[in-house]
């Protein structure tokens, strides 16, 4: 007979406090739920950037779609990607790509969903061609561009959940959890 292991995430401060809970089931009802944030990126070498976003969704527990379409490669199968995620209910898509990075123009370009790009630095000039695609959009269609690389993929996806936990008070308790636990990590680190 298969049997369902039940565990339980927590995450306490120095003193012990409780900051963060979370079970397994509720974990993987999230991840099997409809996706409330679609994460696209240009290429799978990407991911070792964009796995920080995606991260951060998980540990959340946000319910999310990640996929590999490009702006130049595959157009025509990323814009019905876009339909697709936003209309099963997506309200956030984070857009990451490298060089002449267009993907997240694009996608705003077909929705009214928030986007929130990063840069990738995949060609020698280290992301500030993809910062300035991205963070230069012409009036109208606005796009809000993360910082290049890592850090901007892990904010990409608090940033997220920021506009999701404006609706969602569950989603605003373990966010306010979540920095709480990075403050603590400051206050407990120490000096050689
Ligand atoms: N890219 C892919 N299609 C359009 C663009 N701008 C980007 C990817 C990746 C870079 O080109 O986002 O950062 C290099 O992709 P690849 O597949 O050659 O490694």
């Amino acid at each position: 007979m298969a049997q369902t292991l039940n565990v339980q995430l927590s995450i306490a401060d120095g003193s012990g406090n409780l900051l963060f809970v979370m079970s397994s089931a509720s974990y993987n009802r999230c991840m099997s739920e409809r996706p409330l944030v679609g994460v696209v990126m240009g290429s799978k070498s990407d991911y070792e950037v964009l796995s920080a976003a995606v991260e951060i969704l998980k540990t959340l527990g946000i319910a999310h779609e990640a996929r590999v379409l490009s702006a130049h490669r595959t157009p025509d199968q990323l814009f019905e990607w876009v339909e697709n995620v936003t209309a099963q209910g997506a309200r956030v898509i984070i857009a990451g790509a490298g060089g002449a990075a267009h993907l997240a123009g694009v996608i705003a370009a077909k929705t009214l969903v928030p986007v929130l790009a990063v840069p990738i630095a995949s060609t020698p000039l280290n992301g500030l061609d993809s910062l300035l695609a991205m963070v230069q959009m012409p009036k109208g269609v606005p796009v809000a561009t993360l910082a290049i690389g890592k850090p901007g993929a892990a904010n990409a996806a608090l940033f997220a959940a920021e506009i999701l936990a404006l609706s969602d008070k569950e989603l605003y308790l373990r966010l306010a959890a979540w920095r709480a636990a990075r403050a603590q990590e400051v206050l407990e680190q120490t000096l050689p």
